[in-house]
């Protein structure tokens, strides 16, 4: 109960007279909206299994054409923020696409900004601001807000891939819409658009020191690159330290995108580190490995593709439980939304 009054304090006509002027006191309320210490936080530790939900996509390809469904996806929703709202936590949207051979899912752009993480199959590709970019299992692919984007498929079998989007917070802030293409923009490429001159961080096209710099300069992000590179940090990284790596904008060295963060976790065979407690929420994926997460009080088993909401100030561990294979995760976090909003904390 508030220490700061009741609604049912308030002479009954007082307070139905505030409401018929779309006015209400802020006391009441003040406290369950501004706690003490830690924010209120409805979003739960939920794991979601790859293996659970894979049949129902699988059969989504027979029930929804992606004619009429344009995107073929089931969205992890968090029974903490309302199923219907489709939040794997306050912030990011989670879902599993599904596209199948031959399929195309046809060009659009948004204001919400989206990325790929590859999950199973080969063959899929996406174009994004003119740029046909391959989808292999483990690759992440950015579509940042305003560019066009379409998907296609000319492998065997099905392609899985997750989305991650911002699009809890851009609609949150009734600014997601969207605009529909009257073609595939593989047609309406424009030379001098294209960026795959980028390859990797660290080393980047000498002229763009002296050209204006474009804000998404890297799309494509190849997972054979990132686990040579988290190997890598894993030979200088002591035992139970955490081996992570930021994906970033190679010219800027920053977040790739605005509002989301991504990074890559190795575990090394029987290792357990600690995530640092932060003011962020996020999304882990399993790449690849089996393991066990301790989010705050919730404890999971975790194998290949599953997925995990973490909420913002959780306290978590992750386990690799293999005495020989590694795991890979892919972490999506709203880390970039908190500290362009300083409201970014590490606690301890
Ligand atoms: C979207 O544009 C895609 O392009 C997938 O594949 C999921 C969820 C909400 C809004 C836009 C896509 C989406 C989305």
């Amino acid at each position: 109960m508030s220490n700061l009054g009741r609604v049912e304090d308030l002479p009954k006509d007082y307070y139905d007279g505030l409401v018929s002027r779309n006015t209400l006191p802020l006391w009441p309320a003040l406290r369950a909206m501004l706690p003490h210490g830690i924010p209120a936080r409805r979003t739960q530790p939920v794991m979601w299994r790859y293996q659970d939900v894979r049949p129902d996509l699988i059969k989504a390809g027979e029930l929804a054409p992606i004619e009429k469904a344009e995107r073929r996806v089931l969205v992890l929703c968090n029974p903490g923020l309302g199923l219907q709202n489709m939040q794997a936590t306050a912030s990011i949207y989670i879902g599993l696409q599904l596209i199948l051979p031959g399929e195309t899912a046809p060009n659009h752009k948004h204001t919400p900004s989206a990325v790929r993480f590859v999950i199973e199959g080969s063959g899929g590709f996406t174009v994004v601001g003119g740029e046909r970019l391959p989808m292999e299992k483990g690759d992440l692919i950015l579509t940042p807000p305003g560019l066009w984007h379409e998907h296609g498929h000319e492998g065997q079998g099905p392609v899985i891939w997750m989305d991650a989007l911002d699009l809890p917070l851009i609609y949150g802030i009734d600014a997601s819409y969207s605009t529909e293409s009257k073609g595939s923009q593989e047609l309406v490429k424009q030379e001098g658009d294209c960026n795959q001159r980028f390859r990797q961080g660290g080393v980047i096209p000498y002229s763009s020191l002296d050209q204006k710099k474009s804000a998404y300069p890297l799309l494509r992000f190849p997972w054979k690159e990132v686990r040579a590179s988290l190997h890598a940090l894993a030979e200088v990284t002591p035992k139970n330290q955490l081996v992570q790596l930021a994906y970033v904008n190679p010219e800027t060295g920053q977040e790739c995108l605005a509002t989301l963060g991504f990074s890559a976790i190795y575990l090394r065979p029987g290792e357990q580190v600690s995530l640092p407690r932060r003011s962020a929420s996020a999304v882990l994926h399993v790449v690849q490995g089996q393991g066990q997460a301790t989010v705050d009080d919730a404890e999971h088993s975790f194998g290949d593709a599953d997925t995990l909401a973490i909420p913002t100030h959780a306290r978590s561990t992750l386990r690799n439980t293999s005495t020989r294979e590694p795991v890979y995760l892919f972490m999506v976090d709203d880390a970039p939304l908190h500290r362009k909003l300083g409201i970014y904390e590490v606690f301890e």
